[in-house]
């Protein structure tokens, strides 16, 4: 007895001491100066390791472990290490940062959830975490079935940087690791539909990596993240990356309900994944306990509703669906009365449930209220086309300004399939830029990028602004970005605004980034802020303004035609009585193709006597390059927005 209790005391004392060593142990992205690789070493790989091995001196610590040495997305490593040992790393020649690991998040609503997959019991775990599985759940993964759609002849390769942990999330080491591996392999093309917290570029992995695949030539399409539908929300905002927002297509997903005999019937909302036809069952409703009429949590009785469609009664306009009621206590199915209706993602329909409006949730009720033995029918995955207006701007889908980056962009996006979320949007920009890629070989990522912003429209299929669903008012630049992606004219634009990788490090400059952070960005040690410029060559003007409500910005931007042969533009500029701009010239001659063309564009903003568009957009407006006897129209949009 004693020394059972002696022997408990030793182990709970062994494992908090063992529990303080490895505290200290996290994993670091260390970002090392090439040109300090001692002569002795090959490969950059050997000096790393001789690193590690050398700052683990002490006997009682863990050895510092080796995750990832990186050779394209940066100079550097990551490793496990301890803060005394990390320490020591720090000091060594040649260390210029180190970051502790962060986490980003998938921006898909097509969960491991959705799928049933759980971590402690099922299939994951019988297939040993499997890879097709996993991979399956990676989301880089999701260009699988989507980008194939977008560009069919187009190669794909996956890099799984998610692994199954305490979370669903993905870790920068090893998101640094998929891109460097990627670059490596010579891919066109990155699609990544996950984003990390908007933080300095330098800390954030998929700026840091997407700056070396850019550089590359590589076009990097990121979504903006689910964060919306409030401003200021957008991920993956840095300029060299393509950031792409999510909108609804004329396309809708029901199911149809049909009670008793038939003779009552409702159309409700429903992405059920599966064909599945309900036949006369069983429809039961918590008549007179208004706990089991309204479906709270552990109110069914599994008795009452085992093989049963479940009706939940509408409770008030702030309550969505929740649906784990239905599931813990094994009911077949459930209609739901919600308002919620349209704002109702695939991952909500891991069971079979139909979502009505109110209105048709009485009439359910109505009938329940009169039938003795209510039964339903439901017939599931009716798809509904040409739905009005659309696009709309998806709730979810985040929006700009960003936060850090100067300039918010995003794009919408068509063609979204049954897995929504903006981690769907992104892989169809990536397969739309998969072919003006091999139409244009010779296009730089941000000449695609422009040819998709410049192209993109505004307008919805009843000829209005693409609303935005939450509100049901007119979307802005910051909620659908320079509008819907066209890829037809986008494969020719007529004009570009080309940027290159040297402009972008000007912009760094700009932003005021220092020489040690714009060296971790770009992976260049020679670089010169001499002309640095907030105003880089982007399709877009943004003008903020800062508690004031008037000011006057001249942007300077650079046309290049990628059209065969000369060609002559004239500016249209459309804008509210509250903002001015003029181009300056006003009409742009090319004499061939690849000729450029400068121009200066003042905008002035007087909000005098006239109210704010919102909190945080000003007012906005459009300027056109319109070919002279041509037809091609190249469009910017302009938007003043406050500071945030
Ligand atoms: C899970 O994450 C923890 C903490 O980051 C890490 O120590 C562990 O090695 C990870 N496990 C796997 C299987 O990746
Ligand atoms: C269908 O059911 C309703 C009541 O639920 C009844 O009034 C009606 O007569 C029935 N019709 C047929 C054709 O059975
Ligand atoms: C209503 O149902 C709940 C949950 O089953 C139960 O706890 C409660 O007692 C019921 N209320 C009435 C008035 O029967
Ligand atoms: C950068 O720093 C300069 C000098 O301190 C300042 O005038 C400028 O506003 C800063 N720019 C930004 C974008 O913060
Ligand atoms: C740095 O860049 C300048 C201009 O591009 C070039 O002349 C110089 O040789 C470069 N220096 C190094 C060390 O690469
Ligand atoms: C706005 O102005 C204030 C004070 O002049 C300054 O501290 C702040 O950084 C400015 N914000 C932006 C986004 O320029
Ligand atoms: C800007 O205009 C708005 C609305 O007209 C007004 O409420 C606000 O006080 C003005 N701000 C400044 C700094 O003048
Ligand atoms: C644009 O403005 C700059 C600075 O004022 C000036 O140097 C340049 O010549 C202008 N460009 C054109 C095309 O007018
Ligand atoms: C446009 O076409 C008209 C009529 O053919 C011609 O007179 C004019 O010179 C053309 N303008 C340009 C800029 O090509
Ligand atoms: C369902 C849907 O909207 N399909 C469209 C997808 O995009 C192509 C090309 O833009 C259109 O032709 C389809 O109608």
């Amino acid at each position: 007895m004693e020394y059972d209790t002696l022997c408990k005391l030793f182990l709970v004392i062994l494992t908090v001491v063992s529990d303080l060593a490895t505290d200290y142990r996290k994993p670091y992205i260390i970002h090392m100066d090439e040109s300090a690789l001692p002569a002795s070493f090959l490969h950059h790989h050997d000096w790393y390791t001789l690193l590690l091995s050398s700052v683990s001196s002490s006997p009682n610590e863990i050895d510092p472990t080796h995750l990832y040495t990186y050779n394209h997305v940066l100079n550097g490593f990551s490793a496990v290490l301890s803060q005394s040992q990390l320490d020591k790393l720090e000091q060594v020649p040649g260390h210029i940062a180190s970051y502790p690991d962060t986490f980003g998040n998938a921006h898909t609503t097509y969960t491991p959830k959705f799928l049933g997959l759980k971590k402690q019991k099922g299939l994951w775990p019988r297939a040993k975490f499997g890879d097709g599985m996993i991979v399956d759940a990676s989301y880089f993964g999701y260009a699988k079935g989507t980008a194939t759609g977008m560009a069919p002849a187009a190669r794909l390769a996956m890099y799984k940087v998610l692994f199954l942990n305490d979370t669903y999330d993905s870790a920068a080491t090893d998101t640094l690791a998929g891109m460097d591996q990627a670059i490596a392999d010579g891919v066109d093309i990155l699609s990544l539909s996950l984003g990390f917290f908007e933080t300095p570029f330098d800390q954030n992995p998929i700026a840091v990596g997407a700056f070396a695949a850019m550089e590359r030539g590589i076009i990097v399409a990121c979504s903006a993240g689910n964060g919306g539908p409030h401003g200021y929300t957008i991920q993956n905002g840095a300029p060299w990356l393509t950031t792409v927002g999510a909108g609804t297509i004329s396309r809708d997903f029901a199911a149809n309900i049909a009670l008793g005999n038939g003779t009552v019937t409702v159309r409700g909302k429903s992405i059920f994944p599966e064909n599945l036809l309900i036949s006369r069952v069983p429809l039961y409703f918590g008549r007179g306990n208004r706990s089991k009429e309204i479906c709270n949590s552990y109110s069914l009785d599994p008795k009452d509703v085992a093989g049963k469609i479940v009706f939940c009664d509408f409770v008030s306009e702030d309550d969505g669906v929740d649906t784990d009621e239905i599931t813990r206590a094994g009911a077949a199915g459930a209609i739901f009365s919600t308002e919620f209706v349209v704002f109702l993602k695939p991952r909500d329909f891991n069971i079979p449930f139909v979502a009505v409006v109110p209105e048709d949730g009485d009439r359910i009720k109505d009938y329940l209220l009169k039938s003795e033995n209510p039964t339903v029918s439901i017939e599931f995955l009716i798809t509904i086309f040409g739905t009005k207006p659309a696009p709309q701007v998806v709730w979810f889908s985040a929006r700009g300004p960003g936060r850090i980056a100067e300039i918010g962009q995003s794009y919408l996006l068509s063609n979204y399939t049954l897995l929504s979320g903006t981690s769907m949007s992104a892989p169809h920009v990536a397969g739309v830029a998969a072919l003006l890629k091999s139409a244009h070989p010779d296009w730089s990522p941000a000449t695609i990028r422009s040819a998709m912003m410049t192209t993109a429209y505004t307008l919805d299929n009843t000829d209005e602004t693409i609303i935005d669903m939450t509100t049901r008012a007119s979307g802005t630049p910051l909620d659908f970005g320079a509008g819907h992606i066209d890829p037809e004219k986008a494969s020719d634009p007529g004009l570009i605004y080309d940027i290159e990788p040297e402009d972008y490090i000007k912009f760094l400059c700009g932003m005021n980034y220092s020489a040690n952070q714009i060296k971790i960005i770009s992976g260049r040690s020679n670089f010169s802020c001499a002309s640095a410029t907030l105003d880089i060559n982007y399709p877009s003007f943004i003008v903020i303004l800062n508690n004031t409500n008037t000011t006057s910005v001249t942007f300077k931007r650079v046309l290049t035609n990628v059209a065969d042969g000369p060609s002559s533009y004239r500016a249209m500029v459309t804008t509210p009585s509250s903002m001015k701009a003029m181009a300056n010239p006003s009409e742009l001659w090319f004499t061939s193709k690849y000729d450029t063309a400068e121009f200066n564009m003042t905008v002035e903003i007087s909000l005098e006597g006239s109210f704010p568009q919102s909190d945080y957009i000003v007012n906005i407006g459009y300027i056109s390059w319109k070919e002279i006897n041509g037809t091609h129209v190249v469009r910017s949009p302009i938007v003043s927005a406050y500071a945030p």
